[in-house]
Parts: structure tokens; C-alpha cells; sequence
């Protein structure tokens, strides 16, 4: 990992532009926003409909800002912005350059809730994400959407990190956060994001 934006490392991944701060928030501060976040945020329970099917996905959701979202056939209406997602908006601007009009929160319950390989691709998505983690570490991958011989690039992300994904990153690469068997606490992901048009 290089060194180039300062705080951050970034990772070594071509066609991508990926830094990563593990300790962005301290201590103190991400504790008390992972209990804020669990208590403030209107988390849900959506469902897709796959293999005609409705199946739940597996961990909690919500999505505030200016603009609604559609992912997986899932439009997410915009609830309007809480006071702490606006301060951890901020904070996260000013660290990545990027300004953001959206945000969608993960919250995963237990090591059996995940989210599968995916690009945060949309014609609608300005390129420039900004991801935080508060809770339990947890693993995260990426795999070049294109080359297969490149290897899968692992990181564990930490309880009060950032993770940027800027630049072409979601044309080359997948990215996921796998389930594990491991008996763990919940955690909390946010991804500010920028709907463009
Ligand atoms: O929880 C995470 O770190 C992954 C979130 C993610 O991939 C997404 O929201 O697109």
C-alpha cells in the first residue's frame, strides 16, 4: 500500500483508485456513533424478488439525502437528513475532495449478513464513494471485473474506518463483504454517494 493522500494508504490495484484510513474516527467517537446509528436511524427490512421469489436481504437498510435510489430493482425513496449524517458527511468531504448528496446505511446484524459482488456502476452514481465503517471488523474483497489473473485483493475493515473508492474503480472492480461463521457483533456501513442528473 502507498502512501499518497494524506492519512490514508492506498491500495495496490490497477485501474482503481482506492485509499483507506483505518482509524478515521477515534475510538471514543466511533463508539458513541455506532450506538447513535443504531438508535436514530429508521433501519428496514427490505426484500428483492429473485428466482421469483421474495427473499429478504440479508442485513438492515436505509437511504437518506436529496435524491431517491433505484438498486436491484429496489427503489429507495430518500428520507430527509438526520443531524449526525450530515456531520459525518462533512467530515467525510473534507477528507476525499468528493461532495456527496446521498447516503445509504448497511447494517449488518451477525457474520451471516453480507452483501454479494457487486459495482456501485450506475448511470446515476457520480464515481467518487465514500464507505465508514462503525462495529464489528469485518472482511472485505475486491476482484477486477475484467482480468482474471489479477488476484482478489482482501482488507479487513476496521471499527471507525474510511474506505474511498474513486476514479474508475466500479468499470474494473467487484467489490463484496462475504459472511462469516465467526460469532461477531453488528456493524454499521455507510456510503455516501452523489446521484447525478
Ligand atoms: O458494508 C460494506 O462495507 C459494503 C457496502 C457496499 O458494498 C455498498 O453499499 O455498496
Amino acid at each position: 500500500m502507498a502512501n499518497n493522500k494524506q492519512g490514508f494508504s492506498q491500495l495496490d490495484m490497477p485501474e482503481a483508485e482506492v485509499y483507506y484510513a483505518p482509524h478515521f474516527f477515534s475510538k471514543t467517537e466511533s463508539n458513541l456513533y455506532l450506538e447513535r446509528l443504531t438508535e436514530e436511524v429508521a433501519w428496514q427490512q427490505e426484500e428483492i424478488k429473485m428466482f421469483g421469489k421474495q427473499l429478504a436481504l440479508p442485513r438492515l437498510t436505509a437511504w437518506y439525502g436529496d435524491k431517491g435510489y433505484t438498486y436491484s430493482g429496489l427503489y429507495n425513496a430518500p428520507q430527509p437528513w438526520l443531524p449526525i449524517l450530515l456531520e459525518l458527511k462533512e467530515r467525510v468531504e473534507a477528507a476525499s475532495g468528493d461532495k456527496y448528496n446521498s447516503v445509504l446505511l448497511n447494517y449488518y446484524r451477525h457474520g451471516q449478513d453480507s452483501m454479494g459482488w457487486h459495482a456501485d456502476d450506475e448511470k446515476t452514481l457520480a464515481p467518487g464513494i465514500a464507505s465508514i465503517s462503525f462495529g464489528a471488523e469485518r472482511g472485505f474483497a475486491f476482484r477486477h471485473r475484467q482480468r482474471k489473473d489479477l488476484p482478489t485483493v482482501r482488507l479487513t475493515l476496521q471499527h471507525g474506518s474510511l474506505l474511498l473508492m474513486q476514479g474508475a474503480t466500479q468499470q474494473h472492480w467487484h467489490h463484496q463483504l462475504p459472511k462469516t461463521n465467526r460469532p461477531i457483533a453488528p456493524r454499521i456501513n455507510l456510503t455516501f454517494r452523489t446521484i447525478v442528473g
